[in-house]
């Protein structure tokens, strides 16, 4: 019993060190400009939280909405204010996001580690 329990104890210990050396959280800030986005394009890795820090600097242009379609989400960028878009990426690939209109683009490009 006592040796069961320590055996559970060590499996414990090691599958939280192994999960917490595995995920690599990850946090980018992207101005929304005239111009597009920018940066344009992340590297993230599958399996580790990635947070998107969107900040539209300027009127111009249609930089009011970003969307990214594979994955359902869609938030609206009022000037000068920070949004967060938080998501995992689950496979490898590339994950797009565009303005409202689809004429600024941008990606996400996920690879395991
Ligand atoms: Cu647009």
């Amino acid at each position: 019993m006592r040796i069961a329990k320590s055996a559970a104890a060590c499996l414990l210990v090691f599958a939280f060190t192994v999960s917490s050396i595995e995920a690599h959280p990850k946090t980018v800030r992207i101005s929304v400009t005239k111009k597009g986005f920018s940066s344009s394009s992340i590297s993230a890795e599958v399996g580790s939280p990635l947070t998107l820090i969107f900040t539209r600097r300027s009127k111009e242009g249609c930089g009011n909405k970003v969307v990214f379609p594979s994955l359902g989400i869609t938030k609206n960028l009022p000037v000068g204010k920070a949004v967060t878009v938080k998501f995992t990426p689950r496979q490898e690939g590339t994950i797009s996001f565009t303005c409202g209109m689809g004429m600024y683009k941008g990606s996400i490009v996920a690879a395991e580690h």
